[in-house]
């Protein structure tokens, strides 16, 4: 009998890199000194930090399948913004930029080892539903829930999403949820956060359950200091606030949205 390729491929998923040009390059980094060709990007890619349009590229280049965020969504499409930061944020975007993050899809989806595998930046709902760790069996199943928003595809049993700006695992009920956490603007510790996810590209033979998934969080160090001078530098609005968060993991930012 044949036996289907079970060599063990393995992604990287990144989230909220939020214009921390620093940051992304040291995650990159890593990801490929340790071989690792497929990354996703769970959204946020602007806003918070001051290089925005260098993130998107970065992105672009590699052809990264990445979900559309909150920020990425309000700064692509308003011309006016509601404060100054994000005004200044979305300025220094080009029409390219913007037209590229309206566009972005708002939900990303993979197999591995057989489990089908969703992302999406903050909820199954929208991008702009914020919600946290769940414990009770309703809290993990709502993760999964097909809405208008993630289509009607495979029900998920590993979800991951980013937003909120701390990364955890949460593992029961049969389902699995991980937050990335942010590479750019990490309110949990210190450096910059990601998730590599390792299983077979085939499924399962016939008769055979999936298999497993291997998830393991990283962080890298990054130089924060040189990241705030770039900010500084550039003269984006907010600076204190962005150097608060990256010395400090503090957020003491706009009032506007918390992350
Ligand atoms: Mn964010």
């Amino acid at each position: 009998m044949s036996v289907p390729a079970r060599d063990l491929h393995r992604v990287a998923v990144v989230s909220d890199v939020h214009g921390n040009v620093t940051a992304y390059d040291a995650v990159l980094a890593d990801i490929a000194r340790r071989g690792i060709d497929d990354v996703i990007n769970l959204g946020d890619l602007v806003g918070k930090g001051p290089r925005g349009s260098e993130c998107i590229r970065i992105t672009r280049d590699r052809g990264m399948p990445t979900v559309r965020g909150n920020w990425d969504a309000f700064i692509a499409r308003d011309d006016v913004q509601p404060w100054e930061h994000a005004q200044w944020v979305r300025d220094a975007l080009t029409p390219a930029d913007r037209s590229w993050l309206a566009d972005l899809p708002n939900v990303h989806e993979i197999v591995l080892s057989g489990q089908p595998i969703r992302f999406f930046h903050a909820s199954p709902v929208s991008e702009f539903t914020r919600v946290f760790t769940p414990t009770t069996e309703a809290e993990h199943r709502a993760f999964v829930e097909q809405t208008a928003f993630t289509g009607d595809g495979q029900v998920p049993t590993i979800v991951g999403y980013g937003d909120i700006h701390g990364a955890y695992l949460a593992v029961d009920y049969g389902i699995t949820v991980f937050n990335a956490g942010s590479v750019g603007n990490a309110l949990d510790g210190p450096g910059a956060p990601y998730v590599v996810l390792e299983g077979t590209l085939a499924g399962p033979g016939e008769d055979e359950p999936p298999g497993h998934v291997g998830i393991s969080f990283v962080r890298v160090p990054y130089d924060v200091e040189s990241e705030i001078a770039a900010a500084e530098e550039l003269g984006m609005p907010g600076v204190e606030a962005y150097a608060l968060e990256l010395r400090e993991q503090r957020y003491r930012g706009s009032a506007v949205s918390t992350s």
